[in-house]
């Protein structure tokens, strides 16, 4: 079975761990989130696709859920005691050799999906990882900082405020001009089944959507997508979804991100058990859905949330 899945970081790889578990001769490709990236010191941080190769090599800081395990951050302070920062962004030490392999490929010509590629040859995340865009994508935020309006890039807007200032825009910068990478739209056509992890309906998956030509190719492959919510009785699991939910005038709630991806898109949900009465609601829509355990405490109940994503995928076939 061919399973393609748009993920974020996070919610995503955590989601790809069950997934592989569910289905382990499936074979998967993952059409990851850019628009988190950004340039510090002089290096391309790729934060989502680091945290699904990290979190499937088995090098993931797995309380934290993004970065390295082990890690160590003297590079940093060294920085820092030039006066050089950002210091509210935690780049680690091992952290740093991914981004500056990743940066001298980059700059010999490589394309990122073949870098992605390559740093993929050491950590065997055991699918084929793809970034949704070689070409630069960066998401900013219209914030309200002392009564004016400003864009900040994603990362300051979640990393150093916090989500925590008034957001009126989620805007993915490149990504009307950004061609799906080699590889994207063709795993698409020839996937059995389309799946949207619980990731950021927003900052991950609608930023991946946002490329032009991903969503056409969805909605023309003609075979079953399948979403998980990431909004548990009214509120994301971890993180600050909410917050850019609201700035792109939806609810934090799980029928209505369903809404938000529309049965145009959808052909199946699944929200948590707490969640139940939301069926109707999503079904009303024209979207198949199904109340289960969707809380990835663990493997078991991940893989067990795969599975449950794949059955409704064959209803709706
Ligand atoms: P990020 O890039 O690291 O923010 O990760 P993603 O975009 O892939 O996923 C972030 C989303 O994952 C958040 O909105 C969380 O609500 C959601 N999430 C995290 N853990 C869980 C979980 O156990 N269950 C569900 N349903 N969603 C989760
Ligand atoms: N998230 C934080 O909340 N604080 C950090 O200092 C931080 C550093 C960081 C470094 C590398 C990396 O790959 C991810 C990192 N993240 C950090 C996570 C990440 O940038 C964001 O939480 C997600 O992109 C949100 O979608
Ligand atoms: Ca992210």
């Amino acid at each position: 079975m061919r399973i393609v899945v748009l993920a974020g970081g996070i919610g995503g790889a955590r989601f790809l761990r069950g997934l592989k578990a569910a289905e382990p001769a499936a074979d998967i490709t993952v059409i990851g989130n850019t628009g988190d990236d950004i340039h510090l010191f002089g290096l391309k941080v790729c934060p989502d696709l680091d945290t699904v190769m990290y979190t499937l090599g088995g090098g993931i800081h797995e309380e934290q859920g993004w970065g390295r395990a082990d890690e160590t951050f003297a590079v940093k302070e060294e920085l820092a005691a030039y006066g050089v920062g950002p210091e509210w962004f935690g780049l680690g030490d091992r952290d740093f050799a991914t981004h500056i392999v990743r940066t001298q490929m980059l700059g010999a010509g490589y394309p990122l999906s073949a870098v992605t590629e390559a740093l993929c040859a050491r950590w065997k995340p055991g699918v084929r990882l793809i970034p949704m865009s070689d070409d630069r994508v960066e998401t900013h935020v219209l914030v309200e900082l002392d009564g004016t309006r400003k864009a900040v890039h994603f990362q300051e807007y979640w990393v150093r405020l916090r989500a925590s200032v008034p957001a009126h825009a989620v805007v993915p910068v490149g990504a009307e001009g950004a061609k799906p990478a080699p590889g994207v739209l063709e795993a698409i056509a020839e996937a059995d089944v389309i799946l949207f992890p619980p990731s950021n309906p927003v900052v991950s998956v609608g930023t991946i959507l946002a490329v032009p030509g991903v969503r056409e190719a969805i909605a023309e492959a003609g075979v079953p997508v399948v979403g998980l919510s990431p909004i548990i009785g009214g509120s994301p699991v971890r993180g600050m979804a909410d917050k850019v939910l609201a700035a792109v005038g939806v609810e934090s709630t799980a029928a209505a991100v369903a809404a938000h991806y529309g049965s145009g898109l959808l052909d199946g949900w699944l929200v948590d058990t707490v969640d139940a009465g939301a069926v109707e609601e999503v079904e009303a829509a024209g979207i198949r859905c199904r109340a289960v355990p969707l809380l990835m405490a663990d493997l078991d109940a991940t893989t067990r949330m795969a599975r449950e994503a794949l059955t409704l995928a064959e209803e709706v076939r």
